[in-house]
């Protein structure tokens, strides 16, 4: 959980910079397949899941709309579109917590879809942890569309052999 607005405040700026990073890296055309069984999601849907996942935490917890009052209601567009709402929606967000948000508020309780625990870990959990989770089912998705895979937390297959390098096994 966090504990303090600042040590947030720079963790989401270097994810949401991740996150902008791999969103990038999907072409137009390859966005909407969606991979063989019944009902699973393309990248477009999972990259828009993460743009309204603010919002959607935030209907909950009385933060936001971020989006925009009808967030629930827009639809993605192309994945240009897609990349613009989540900067939109992260930037926003972020200026909220910093302007309005204080270190004590970081350990009010909350009950988010039945769970309680406090807003520092929302932050961590929910806000964080959620969009690590579904960029990691992008990745594949991409490595089996033959997207070349952008590293987040380290180079990735792709960018070992960009740099000339044999990939760790
Ligand atoms: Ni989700």
């Amino acid at each position: 959980m966090f504990r303090n607005v600042k040590d947030f405040s720079e963790n989401w700026n270097s994810e949401v910079d991740s996150t902008i990073k791999l969103f990038n890296a999907i072409p137009e055309e390859k966005s909407e397949i969606v991979m063989n069984a019944p009902g699973l999601r393309s990248l477009k849907a999972i990259a828009w899941h993460l743009a309204q996942t603010l919002d959607a935490i935030g209907g909950q917890l009385r933060w936001g709309p971020y989006l925009g009052e009808n967030w629930h209601e827009m639809s993605p567009g192309s994945m240009l579109d897609v990349i613009e709402a989540y900067r939109k929606g992260s930037a926003a967000f972020l200026a909220d917590v910093e302007k309005n948000w204080t270190d004590t508020d970081l350990g009010t309780i909350e009950t988010l879809w039945g769970h309680q625990m406090s807003r520092g870990g929302v932050l961590a959990e929910f806000v964080i942890g959620h969009q690590c989770h579904h960029r990691g089912q992008m990745t594949i998705i991409m490595r089996l569309n033959e997207i070349k895979v952008p590293g987040l937390y380290g180079p990735s297959y792709d960018e070992w052999m960009d740099m000339g390098k044999t990939p760790l096994e």
